[in-house]
């Protein structure tokens, strides 16, 4: 193995430390990792069961956000969590934790089905062998993980479980009262005992099977409806909010999108959207993610407010949080879905209508239809952006302002949408910014109610703007009945809300933000959902016997794909095509009958919103989890209310939908009595990001990054200058670096090295393969502190180390430790290379109590060459269980001290002295310093007030 230093043009020593020798150590310690299951962790009981001394310790279950095999594998950015975990985990280990730690695939996704569509290859195919392929890279870096445990979200072994989940769901409902999901079948069982009254008019037991059907599907935490969705026949697929662009595209293939009405199945998550909001307080997560999804939750305390419309009794009923402006209220909105519009349109525009108002048509009912259509096409964030030109329709209608008593004109505008609130606002244009915008384009009055506080005065039409504050008091403000007059808003509000509710034309109401979760996808590569259809329409859930519901084989992977301009289409789902799979019969405990499956997918984080459980007991083919080991590393305990992972680290860009999917259902399994902790995880950690540079030549195309040049600070590339910015890493950018790269030019514990200490881990930092050779020469450095490079042997001495070693040693256990702990790798790092330097400054042969701790304090960074050095210092076992160093105190503290010398009560020296020092020492020193000799000019003593070590006070006489 030795090489030829071409500087010396002699042979270097056979046995230092180099790329060749990292490989060679890190596969044999991989080979023995796996083949010794050195970080099984075991189970209290069942098959992983393991030493009860060990599950004895405390737990800790450290995870990250599990990858999708992408094709590309991956670059140097992206086990940065990883890494970080496994190191975090490894001191874990070594500070007495039993501690769960592996890794699995999310592997349902578009990629693999848009690969199958173009290459007709099958999505398992693409995807296994993509998984494979991840797999070796990530052995590569030596993540210790317990690999029985890992799986991907594509086995039948575990998408079965995902269905029963699905089943669970689908068979529960939530009790308001009892605020927790109850089986559906206690809620027949209260409609046929007549304790519940069904919101039918007609005894339950009258009822048809689809009728029941129907009455139970608005109860089912999941459900399916006619819901307006986001439609793009340009795709063949319904689309979530965020998948379409803000002018109403589809972000892949810029195809039209339409909201249509297609029935679909939703998970009522916003029957939970309370307890997902409170119990956030109990987990130790970012603030910057906890706000996030307080927001995308969005609880907002208002009323419901009814305006009669019409001569048959009707009303609108709005949303408001400020029903204190009830009087200010001159017009109202519907969104232009909402249902009551067609009813209240007039055939012909009344007397007198405003021309603004008609938008040139005709009739209202021609007006309505245009303006409809045009809506239509919007999105919603489209439709909400606030600079946007209000636009919007009169339907000819008008409403009683039900303090005030005046009529006041309906329209339909794109601003208010269908699926928040009511979807129907009264307008108070002098106090909402958008109702201002849009009363001074149609024209509309407006009146002032909460009194300005600037010099602005109360006649809105000369305004230029809203007035919008909480912070004032009500004017214009008193009918014939009430009066909120020279009321603040908080009174106000409280006032009107009590005389809304007396006379039954309003209450008081909390509104969220949180839609449910719309769960079909048409799509091939995702869970089939475990329901069939009989033959009236109604949807059976399929017992856990015939679990898991496989996919079927399919000739075409791609949804069909319709006139992209036309919204009067309907979805085809690749997996209808197969007859034979959809049309079964089935003995659902009623004898043989013909069924129909659904041929939807469920979405893409199905899987994710659970696998955390699966970890714990991988294999279990009987339950979801056996309920002991889903308690002993999940279950709550003191500090964690809820239970949960001890650390789940990944990217901040999953704050809501992933996090939030994940919550809910972990809230669904624990009121069903499936599991004991109600949240899934704990402690949220995000990782910051590995930025790269990135290179454009004049016409701004990246060029490849490796090949660019470096001089006197300017950048080139084949000679030509090029500009360098800082963006993503990928191959778009053709900046990408992989980790195999990495290891093969310096190795695996090199890379991890670097990566750890590269930063604050939460921060985002530029890659520099250049800088990675720092790292390796820590290596090396230890390496020969430790190894003879002739020998190969390891050479320590019995002696003792001197001092100034033992305090080098001793901080370093000491700041490393903590920092491991609290995961600040990068200054462990340093604590470590600080030691590391202080030794090979010292020279010499080590002494082994020196040696040793040096060892371990590497060992969670650098796993393989700590195991080789541990080897070689003697050791059989691994040095994975052994425990982390303790530092002795009395070599932590610090050789010295300063101590503050005043005179009256001034600073007048400083004195470094050892903490230990005694009073009477102290004193003379002081006495002694000549800056203080100097200050007293020869002035007698009063008093020396003496605190050791840190301060010394003289009074002069
Ligand atoms: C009258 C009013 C007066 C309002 C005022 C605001 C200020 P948050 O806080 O986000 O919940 N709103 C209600 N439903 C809406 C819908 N479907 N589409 C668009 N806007 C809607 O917002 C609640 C406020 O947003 C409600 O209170 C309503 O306008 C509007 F000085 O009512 B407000």
């Amino acid at each position: 193995m030795s090489e030829t230093n071409p500087a010396a043009a002699e042979p270097v020593a056979p046995h230092r430390y180099t790329a060749a020798m990292a490989a060679d150590i890190e596969a044999r310690w991989q080979d023995f990792w796996d083949a010794d299951g050195t970080y099984a962790a075991p189970n209290p009981s069942g098959d992983l069961a393991g030493d009860p001394a060990v599950v004895a310790r405390p737990k800790k279950f450290i995870m990250d956000m599990f990858p999708y095999p992408s094709g590309a594998g991956l670059h140097v950015g992206h086990p940065l969590g990883y890494i970080a975990t496994d190191v975090f985990a490894r001191h874990q280990r070594m500070t007495g934790h039993n501690v769960l730690h592996t890794l699995g695939f999310d592997a349902f996704g578009l990629p693999a089905e848009q690969y199958a569509v173009q290459t007709g290859t099958h999505p398992r195919t693409s995807t296994e062998a993509n998984m494979e392929n991840m797999k070796a890279q990530l052995r590569r870096l030596g993540l210790g993980h317990d690999k029985r445990r890992s799986f991907a979200t594509i086995d039948p072994d575990y998408y079965k479980w995902t269905q029963w989940i699905f089943v669970q769901i689908f068979n529960s409902w939530y009790d308001a009262e009892a605020k927790k999901a109850r089986p559906i079948s206690e809620l027949v069982a209260q409609f046929e005992s007549g304790e519940r009254q069904a919101p039918t008019t007609r005894a339950w037991s009258e009822l048809s099977a689809a009728e029941r059907a129907e009455v139970l599907g608005g109860y089912r935490l999941a459900y399916a409806s006619d819901a307006p969705v986001n439609w793009c026949p340009g795709l063949g697929t319904v689309l979530a909010n965020e998948e379409v662009t803000a002018d109403g595209r589809s972000e892949r293939g810029n195809f039209p999108v339409f909201k249509a009405k297609l029935r679909q199945w939703n998970m009522r998550i916003t029957a939970y959207a309370d307890r997902l909001l409170d119990d956030l307080d109990g987990l130790d997560w970012p603030e910057a993610i906890k706000l996030q999804q307080r927001n995308w939750i969005g609880r907002s305390e208002g009323a419901r407010v009814d305006f009669a419309v019409g001569s048959e009794g009707d009303a609108i009923t709005v949303f408001t949080t400020r029903q204190d402006t009830l009087f200010g209220a001159t017009y109202m909105v519907l969104a232009p879905e909402h249902e009551l519009v067609d009813s209240i349109v007039p055939a012909a525009w009344p007397e007198g209508t405003h021309e603004v108002w008609t938008g040139g048509h005709a009739t209202p009912a021609e007006a309505v239809a245009k303006y409809r259509a045009f809506a239509a096409s919007k999105s919603d964030v489209e439709r909400q952006a606030d600079a946007k030109e209000k636009t919007g329709v009169f339907t000819g209608a008008y409403a009683v302002n039900p303090v005030s008593g005046d009529q006041v004109p309906v329209f339909i505008a794109d601003y208010v949408l269908m699926g928040y609130g009511t979807g129907a606002i009264m307008a108070v244009p002098a106090h909402d910014t958008r109702d201002f915008a849009f009363a001074r384009a149609f024209e509309l009055p407006m009146r002032c109610v909460v009194e300005p506080s600037d010099d602005r005065g109360t006649d809105a039409s000369t305004w230029d703007d809203a007035f919008a504050s909480y912070d004032a008091k009500l004017v214009n403000s008193a009918g014939a009945e009430i009066s909120l007059d020279g009321l603040g808003v908080v009174e106000a509000k409280a006032k009107i809300t009590d005389w809304l509710a007396e006379r039954g034309i309003g209450e008081g109401t909390v509104n969220f933000r949180l839609r449910d979760w719309l769960f079909s996808r048409q799509r091939y590569w995702g869970e089939p959902f475990p329901i069939v259809y009989d033959q009236d329409g109604v949807a059976h859930s399929l017992p856990e016997s015939m679990l898991p519901l496989e996919l079927p084989e399919v000739e075409d992977y791609s949804p069909r794909t319709f006139d992209p301009d036309d919204a009067d289409t309907s979805p085809e789902t690749p997996l209808s095509r197969n007859e034979d799979w959809v049309n079964v019969t089935l003995d659902l405990g009623d004898g043989p009958k013909q069924y129909r499956r659904e041929t939807n997918t469920m979405p893409n984080w199905a899987g994710s919103c659970w696998y955390e459980l699966r970890y714990l007991d991988p294999h279990n083919s009987e339950k979801l989890v056996d309920p002991a080991i889903e308690q002993y590393w999940m279950g709550p305990r003191e500090g964690q209310p809820h239970g949960g992972v001890d650390l789940y680290v990944g990217g901040a860009e999953h704050a809501v939908l992933h996090l939030l999917y994940a919550r809910f259902w972990s809230k669904v399994l624990f009121d069903l009595g499936h599991v004991s902790s109600a949240e899934p995880f704990h402690k949220l950690y995000n990782q910051g990001m590995i930025q790269a540079y990135v290179y454009r030549d004049s016409r701004g195309f990246p060029v490849a990054a490796a090949e660019v040049e470096e001089r006197d600070g300017k950048f080139f590339f084949e000679g030509e200058p090029v500009k360098r910015e800082l963006g993503k890493m990928g191959k778009s950018l053709k900046n990408a670096v992989t980790p195999d790269e990495i290891c093969a030019e310096y190795g695996a514990d090199t890379l991890r090295l670097y990566e750890m200490a590269m930063g604050p881990l939460d921060v985002s930092r530029p890659w520099d393969t250049r800088a990675v050779v720092g790292q390796y020469r820590l290596l090396q450095r230890l390496w020969r502190n430790i190894v003879d490079e002739t020998t190969g042997e390891a050479t320590v001495t019995d002696a003792e180390p001197d001092e100034a070693t033992l305090r080098a040693l001793h901080k370093a256990i000491d700041g490393a430790g903590g920092d491991l702990a609290e995961m600040r790798f990068n200054t462990a790092i340093a604590k470590i290379t600080e030691l590391n330097n202080h030794l090979t400054k010292a020279g010499g042969t080590l002494p082994r109590s020196v040696a040793e701790p040096l060892v371990l304090l590497v060992a969670s960074l650098a796993p393989h060459i700590a195991e080789e050095l541990w080897r070689k210092l003697g050791h059989q076992d691994s040095v994975v269980h052994q425990d982390f160093p303790v530092a002795d105190p009395a070599y932590v503290v610090d050789e010295t001290v300063t101590c503050v010398v005043q005179i009256k009560g001034k600073v007048k020296a400083r004195l470094e002295i050892p903490p230990t020092i005694s009073d009477e020492e102290l004193e003379k020193l002081a006495l002694a310093d000549e800056a203080v000799v100097a200050a007293l000019g020869g002035a007698g003593i009063r008093k020396v007030i003496v605190r050791a070590p840190k301060l010394v006070n003289i009074v002069p006489a």
